[in-house]
């Protein structure tokens, strides 16, 4: 499999959905749409819906029931990008290499925009007829499991944690929390709707989660190791942040090397998880691929 052209073809289908489902938002205020498009379509990877529609796949769900599920996650990753790079949290000028949206849009309309960003995923999975086929303690259990992996319990969790500890000496233990909620919740909640849409049996949940777990971490270092080695568009941001000192990462913790051997580890472990799955699983095994061979 060639993991390069699954990755575009799907990033396709995710950009012309996305494109569809934003079209038939309430496109008011004209700034503040204007400013969630910005954001929306300035060239992310995709990731996470792409990991929803494989882990969907796997168990034979259909691609238009995981497509509404697989873009609200897109729109909420989004949201918490506009929020990290706000003067308040990340204060950043820069995203993907494009100005970040308060540079251009001004720091209320960027926090809006990534409120709105929020808000419309849950409007999605609510509006859309394809979920509306599906059991609806079926949907409240995706509503319920999405919305920790964003809040409290996940990801804002996470970025609050990594605020109290800013500027302190921490361990590995303390990083590995922050990166787990942080950045795997999102990651990990990505395989699980799939797998969930796709009626997978609690064994086999348990093989998505701790697939997802690993990924998570694996992506987070990775992220880390590349923005170390200033190999990512967001490494002048590192160089920023290693100067003031403010930020624990992995590698800063325990070494490049010994980061790159723990990334490998949890790649070794994603691809023992998917194993029983045998060639269905390739996609989730190439994506795990992908992420931590990106930093190797
Ligand atoms: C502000 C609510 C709130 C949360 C902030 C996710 C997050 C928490 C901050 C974003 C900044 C950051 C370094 C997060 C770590 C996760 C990460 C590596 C995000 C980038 O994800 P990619 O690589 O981004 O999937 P693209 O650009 O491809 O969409």
């Amino acid at each position: 499999m060639n993991v390069h052209a699954y990755l575009k073809e799907r990033q396709g289908l995710i950009d012309r959905t996305l494109n569809r489902y934003l079209g038939e938002c309430r496109q008011h205020p004209d700034k503040l749409f204007k400013a969630m498009q910005y954001s929306v379509f300035s060239g992310g990877k995709r990731i996470r819906p792409i990991l929803t529609l494989a882990a969907g796949e796997l168990f034979g769900a259909k691609q238009k029931t995981l497509l509404p599920f697989a873009c609200a996650l897109e729109l909420i990753h989004t949201y918490s990008l506009i929020h990290d790079d706000l003067p308040a949290l990340d204060n950043d000028d820069l995203r993907r290499g494009k100005p970040t949206s308060h540079k251009l849009f001004g720091e209320g309309i960027a926090l809006l925009a990534g409120d709105a960003l929020l808000t419309e995923a849950f409007d999605l999975i609510a509006r859309l007829k394809a979920v509306r086929a599906l059991k609806p303690e079926v949907v409240l259990d995706l509503i319920h499991e999405l919305a920790r992996a964003a809040g409290m319990d996940g990801m804002v969790g996470g970025q609050s944690i990594d605020l109290e500890v800013e500027d302190q000496v921490v361990n590995l233990a303390t990083v590995e929390n922050i990166h787990l909620r942080k950045t795997g919740a999102l990651i990990l909640v990505a395989a699980r709707l799939g797998a969930i849409i796709g009626r997978a049996t609690p064994q086999e949940l348990g093989k998505v989660r701790r697939y997802g777990e690993s990924l998570g971490l694996a992506f987070q270092i990775a992220d880390d190791i590349l923005d170390a080695e200033g190999n990512s568009s967001e490494a002048s941001k590192a160089e920023t942040r290693a100067a003031e000192g403010s930020r624990a990462t992995y590698p800063s913790i325990v070494g490049l090397a010994a980061a790159k051997a723990r990334a490998e580890e949890l790649l070794e472990r994603c691809l023992k998880e998917m194993k029983p799955f045998g060639k269905e699983a390739a996609p989730l095994r190439e994506i795990a691929r992908y992420v931590v061979e990106r930093a190797s």
